[in-house]
């Protein structure tokens, strides 16, 4: 008896708090009972022909999903026989899919009068198409005459994380690595599971698990033998485990004496070391490069260029099924070298040089990973070389785990930028995804927001940001809003007023974000690990790792001249790329600043002037930040409590820092240009001493 209540009670608290543990993953029961019965009557069994274990996954999936959500156990069975309204999984035959080059892994959905069928090329497919069913249930979508056709645009599509050996997460804000080294690979922690279970509920495929800053004990067996052990827990869920390497491993862990990628020992050592890794890991997904980048080493180094470093790992890789992402996030400390250009310039002379094996992971913007940056220069002009685009879903640069920023805006805004290389319509997007100048191999990677929180991201208004990255990365066409509606409906409400609002305050959040931290075009402003403001800051160890770098502020204006009378880093651009751009009338408001130094008494097409402008955007921003608080303070009744005093408490945060943002810039610009703030805004109420004492103060240890 007293068992039984002990078991009643912890029943009935867990089913009230929500840790977030289970993301969008959550199969609560369907609240409405004729809808529950309309779904269980195509719902009746499960039935899976084949063994292949990723079907196995897909049949387990509908059964956990299906219990969740409809409260009953639907059988699996090996084949349907004579058996109707059931779901029938099927590896066979092509779908009907746009593009040819994620065919493999599309799905089709049918619903005839017989049966669901989820039918693909691949194991992997299916269990797309299961969790697709799935999200069609969860955001309450009717069944009848379903028929549903999906195929990835891009090939590999891959979270990256920045975790080391030790349990840290360089720029993570939800605790420690979700890989515990220490007890792997004899202990293999269930949520690797759950992991691999979230990932392939957005179809992505791969995973780096360990920073681009790279330890070389990864290479090591006692390593490989850990990240096999992952591996073995993704397979079945259709992702492949990626390394990021250390380029001088040879010289570190080899006993070499260089590291030069033309030595044939050096050559040797690596094709020894990737035989011993795909003998561990025979579906292993390649390497990922940091190279002459930020201090880590590479083959210049050596005298050699990143082709001929990136080739010899190619080389290592030829009998296998793995690539070689490289990265192009390279700039050199020259205080009269504009940062913005350092890629192009070291990248495009080396374009068509690549083995066919290699593709150049490109961040977004042309700086880093900031609240807003044009789309790289790079994209569309490396013809002969395929090119992956790099995006940060952990918020480094947006507030870490207590502003809430809904991403998919920023990614979304340089997937559709036209950079006019083969006319209108040559978006990043088709560069990326290979069908702008036809590459064959493409990939997308997201710098992962996950940690060892209970709720995986810290802010549980984060895990959106997973969520929208591994939706973009199957289909970059989704919008913003529908993405934000169907994860909101999945993770925290089907009540529809709630989600309208939720979904309000989402598509505003990065805007007011800009607003308050970087707007009109302003770059990073950023004290030591990137949260605190420091516009003031002009020292640091290399003249590009200071604030006045980037902003220019003086007596007559702000803003980085890019344009042929400053650096003239829009040369990069297309014509019709640096005709938007180029004038200082014309320049949309977002990049003004990024490629023109404008007087403080310039008139804006706002009809305010550069200053007044700024003013109005800081406090706006600011100000917005209250609006957000009351607008999800009226969702209250729709959602969890613990989630909605989570949430709350983060906003009282975000408030605090975004009014600190607005003092920082608006009492230091005011030094430079010497005017009032604009009515109706009031000074702030503090000293510029006081808030430089502030992020002192901060900074200490
Ligand atoms: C910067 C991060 C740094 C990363 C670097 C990179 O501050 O921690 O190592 O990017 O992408 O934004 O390599």
């Amino acid at each position: 008896m007293t068992r039984f209540l002990l078991l009643f009670l912890l029943v009935a608290c867990t089913a009230k708090a929500d840790d977030g543990y289970r993301l969008w993953l959550k199969y609560d029961l369907i609240k409405d009972a004729a809808k529950r019965e309309e779904y269980a009557r195509s719902a009746q069994f499960i039935a899976v022909t084949g063994n292949d274990p990723i079907l196995t996954s897909a049949a387990n999936e509908l059964q956990t999903g299906l219990q969740g959500l409809l409260g009953k156990t639907i059988p699996v069975v090996a084949n349907a026989g004579t058996r109707t309204g059931g779901i029938v999984l099927t590896v066979a035959g092509a779908p009907q899919a746009d593009g040819q080059k994620g065919a493999k892994e599309g799905y089709s959905i049918t619903k005839k009068t017989a049966n669901i069928t989820i039918a693909s090329q691949s194991g992997a497919g299916v269990l797309y198409g299961a969790f697709a069913l799935l999200r069609q249930l969860q955001t309450g979508q009717s069944l009848n005459g379903l028929s549903l056709v999906s195929s990835p645009k891009i090939q590999h599509r891959l979270l990256n994380h920045w975790d080391n050996t030790n349990a840290t997460i360089e720029r993570g804000y939800a605790g420690e690595s979700l890989w515990k080294w220490y007890e792997l690979p004899a202990t293999v922690d269930p949520r690797y599971r759950d992991y691999a279970r979230a990932n392939a509920s957005l179809g992505i495929n791969g995973t780096v698990v360990n920073n681009v800053n790279a330890s070389a004990r990864f290479l090591t067996a006692e390593y490989l033998e850990k990240v096999a052990a992952l591996a073995t827990v993704f397979r079945p869920y259709g992702i492949r485990i990626y390394l990021s390497v250390y380029f001088p491993a040879p010289k570190v862990i080899g006993g070499l004496k260089t590291a030069d990628p033309l030595d044939p020992d050096v050559k040797k050592w690596w094709a020894d070391k990737t035989r011993e890794i795909y003998k561990l890991i025979p579906d292993f997904g390649g390497y990922l490069v940091k190279a002459n980048s930020e201090g880590e080493p590479g083959p210049q180094d050596y005298g050699r260029n990143h082709a001929d470093g990136a080739n010899m790992l190619a080389e290592a890789l030829a009998p296998y099924d793995g690539i070689v992402m490289w990265r192009a996030f390279v700039y050199k400390a020259d205080a009269n070298a504009d940062r913005f250009k350092a890629a192009y310039e070291e990248f495009t002379p080396l374009d068509g040089k690549f083995d066919k094996k290699v593709i150049v992971q490109v961040k977004n913007g042309p700086i880093d990973f900031q609240p807003r940056e044009p789309f790289s220069p790079l994209f569309g002009n490396m013809p002969k070389t395929p090119l992956s685009v790099e995006f940060q879903i952990t918020q480094e640069y947006t507030g870490f785990a207590t502003h809430w920023v809904y991403e998919a805006p920023i990614f979304k805004e340089c997937l559709e930028s036209d950079t006019y290389v083969k006319g209108k319509g040559s978006t990043v997007a088709k560069v990326v995804d290979g069908s702008l100048q036809g590459y064959k191999l493409t990939a997308i990677a997201g710098v992962a927001n996950t940690g060892s929180n209970r709720n995986w991201t810290g802010n549980p208004m984060a895990q959106a940001n997973w969520y929208a990255y591994g939706r973009l990365a199957w289909d970059h066409t989704l919008s913003a809003e529908d993405i934000a509606a169907e994860w909101i409906k999945m993770t925290l409400t089907n009540e529809p007023k709630a989600v309208k609002t939720i979904t309000g305050i989402m598509l505003r959040s990065r805007e007011i974000y800009v607003d308050y931290n970087t707007p009109l075009g302003l770059s990073r402003p950023w004290a030591g690990v990137h949260f605190a403001p420091e516009p003031w800051q002009e020292k640091s160890a290399r003249p590009d790792w200071t604030a006045i770098y980037y902003h220019r502020a003086d007596s007559i204006g702000l803003g980085f001249d890019r344009t042929a009378t400053g650096s003239n880093a829009l040369a990069q651009y297309s014509p019709e790329v640096q005709q938007k751009w180029n004038n200082v009338e014309t320049c949309p408001l977002p990049y003004l600043l990024w490629f023109h130094h404008v007087p403080w008494t310039k008139k804006l097409s706002t009809g305010r002037t550069l200053w007044d402008e700024l003013c109005t955007r800081f406090y706006t921003g600011a100000d917005s930040v209250s609006w957000m608080q009351q607008q999800w303070a009226q969702v209250k009744p729709a959602i969890d409590p613990e989630i909605f005093a989570d949430v709350t408490g983060r906003l009282v945060t975000q408030q605090k820092e975004a009014i600190w943002w607005r003092d920082a810039w608006v009492l230091y610009l005011q030094t430079y240009s010497r005017q009032p703030i604009p009515a109706p805004f009031k000074k702030p109420e503090r000293t510029l001493d006081e808030v430089k004492n502030l992020v002192h103060i901060y900074q200490l240890r």
